[in-house]
């Protein structure tokens, strides 16, 4: 039985610097998910507040919002079979030195605001966050 989903994913400013988008959503779509939208962008300070609203209140806040108005970053809506939850599994634990091997975090950095990729967790924020990356 499937469950279609879409979810949303963003390749946050380490990972664009890289020069590692390309090999991210390679994996999304070898495991089978379509890419349904895409787009390089930079956030400006007020988007990126309204994108981490659920964290306003966190002591890493302002770190947060500063770091993904740091460079370009990639958005990207996939579309497959349970697509929220295992985005999340392909992306791994958020801090990165303790992301799993084979996971994105797990094999490509060590930071934990600078954790590479950003992936919506549950079909109410995808559908927040990306009505503000892609109105
Ligand atoms: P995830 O991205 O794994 O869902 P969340 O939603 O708990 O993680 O946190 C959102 C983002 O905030 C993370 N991707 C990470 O960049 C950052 N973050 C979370 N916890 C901390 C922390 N204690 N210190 C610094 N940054 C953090």
């Amino acid at each position: 039985m499937s469950n279609l989903e879409q979810t949303l994913i963003v390749v946050k400013p380490d990972g664009f610097k890289k020069g590692i988008v390309g090999k991210i959503i390679s994996r999304f779509e070898e495991k089978g998910f379509q890419i349904m939208n895409l787009k390089s962008f930079q956030f400006d300070t007020d988007t990126a507040r309204k994108f981490y609203d659920a964290h306003k209140d966190k002591h890493f806040f302002n770190e947060l919002v500063s770091f993904i108005c740091s460079g370009k970053t990639v958005g990207c809506i996939l579309e497959g079979n349970n697509a929220i939850s295992t985005v999340r599994l392909m992306v791994g634990n958020t801090k990165s030195t303790e992301a799993q091997p084979g996971t994105i975090r797990g094999d490509f950095g060590l930071g934990f605001t600078d954790n590479i990729i950003h992936a919506s967790d549950s079909a109410e924020s995808f559908i927040k966050e990306s009505k503000i990356i892609f109105n």
